[in-house]
């Protein structure tokens, strides 16, 4: 069960904390425990981890798994939302390649909401998820100069695939690309009602902005380094480890630690235990890539870092979170710019932001929604000077 214990009382110490601990409304998609991570719809994450994509979307917009029929017919419904109703190419061609990803994954849904919005929050959220793998293929392609000949869009085929297939990589393993990002996208998918593109994604939303303005800003949310850009920069870090030997390895946690640095890949602000996400990761990289360097190096540092920070009795989790093993796997699929990987992120939160909009403008209270977010602030004394 998830821990439904609440702060009943607002205190001065709860102010400029940026709203820790205080809570704010109900989440219907996900939550989180101290030793068994997320849920969705209240399965554990270690049991969803082998679903595809396409299920665990339908989980998240309606609480409960497909029957076959179910997934047979929801792969269809999203199939027929897939095209893109306009010239998205020509916008992202106009931007900066030297621009980070990030910013190009906000434009390119910003860019989505203005070719099309259906003023239907579900609709909207849908026809979004159907439209992300040509949009996130597009975005590589012509980041990377290959604008040309790219690949006409098959809405016949899964999520997936169709991202793969617009990517078009030549020279990389395809299955093993579409087993790690199917796996990424359903670990990725929703946490909770309350990290901070998923909060800022609603509190646009409650505006009445469209899913596609609120979900630019979510993922304008994730892109920040404390946020999602964390997946980056551990793997920047397993590239800094540069060794899988044990006595190298914990040397140079020890250096970084020193040098108060964190050691990316371990700790959590609700986990008590190894993230079952990390779990789920870890268990892929020893099936298709064991040899694989960097995949060496995490495994590495997964036994060793916990050790370490152990010592540390400040530290309240020292066991390897989320973004410990998925650098790796990326990185051995082809995707070998570590600033890349918050924009697979983004795309699999839009799922289950995507969800929590549809839900607290379209079902709580009865279906009327949550009125549009208005926290309350104190005044301080200076801005009250003009009336002593
Ligand atoms: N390396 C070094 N120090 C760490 C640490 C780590 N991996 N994890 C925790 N600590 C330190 C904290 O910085 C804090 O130090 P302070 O008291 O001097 O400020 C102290 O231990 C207590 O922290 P905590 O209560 O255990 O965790 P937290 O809720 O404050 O922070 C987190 C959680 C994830 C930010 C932290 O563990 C961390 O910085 N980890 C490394 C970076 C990382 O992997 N980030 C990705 C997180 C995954 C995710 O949520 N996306």
């Amino acid at each position: 069960m998830a821990d439904n214990k609440v702060l009943l009382e607002v205190t001065e110490n709860h102010l400029n904390t940026g709203l820790r601990g205080v809570p704010v409304g109900t989440c219907r998609t996900s939550y989180v425990t101290p030793t068994e991570g997320v849920h969705y719809c209240g399965y554990p994450i270690s049991e969803l981890a082998q679903f595809d994509p396409e299920d665990i979307v339908y989980l998240l917009f309606n609480k409960e798994l497909p029957t076959p029929e179910q997934s047979t017919s929801f792969r269809q419904d999203l199939a027929a939302r897939a095209e893109i109703p306009g010239d998205v190419e020509s916008v992202l061609k106009t931007l900066p390649k030297f621009g980070h990803p990030m910013d190009w994954l906000s434009i390119g849904i910003h860019t989505l909401g203005m070719l099309e919005t259906t003023e239907d929050w579900k609709e909207d959220a849908l026809n979004l998820i159907a439209r992300m793998p040509r949009l996130m293929g597009l975005i590589f392609r012509i980041r990377e100069g290959r604008e040309n000949d790219i690949p006409a869009d098959d809405a016949s085929m899964n999520l997936v695939d169709r991202f793969v297939h617009a990517l078009d990589f030549e020279g990389v393993d395809k299955e093993k690309m579409k087993r790690v990002i199917s796996t990424y996208l359903v670990l990725h998918m929703d946490h909770g009602g309350g990290n901070l593109s998923t909060f800022s994604g609603k509190a646009i939303a409650s505006g009445k902005a469209t899913v596609y303005s609120s979900m630019a800003g979510a993922m304008n949310a994730l892109s920040g380094p404390l946020h999602g850009r964390a997946n980056q920069s551990c793997l920047e870090f397993v590239l800094k480890v540069g060794t899988s030997d044990p006595d190298e390895v914990e040397a140079f946690v020890r250096a970084e630690l020193e040098a108060k640095r964190p050691i990316f890949g371990f700790g959590h602000a609700v986990l008590r235990a190894e993230d079952p996400r990390a779990t789920a990761q870890f268990l892929l990289g020893a099936e298709i890539c064991p040899e694989d360097e960097n995949f060496k190096i995490v495994t590495t540092l997964r036994e060793v870092a916990p050790r370490v920070l152990s010592e540390n009795p400040k530290i309240s989790n020292p066991n390897a979170n989320v973004d410990i093993a998925s650098g790796a796997l990326l990185h051995h699929i082809g995707f070998t710019d570590p600033t890349y990987y918050t924009t697979f992120f983004g795309w699999a939160r839009v799922a289950g932001i995507g969800a929590q909009i549809v839900d607290e403008r379209a079902v709580l209270r009865d279906g009327k929604g949550t009125p549009i977010y208005r926290p309350k602030y104190i005044a301080e004394a200076q801005s009250l000077r003009h009336i002593e």
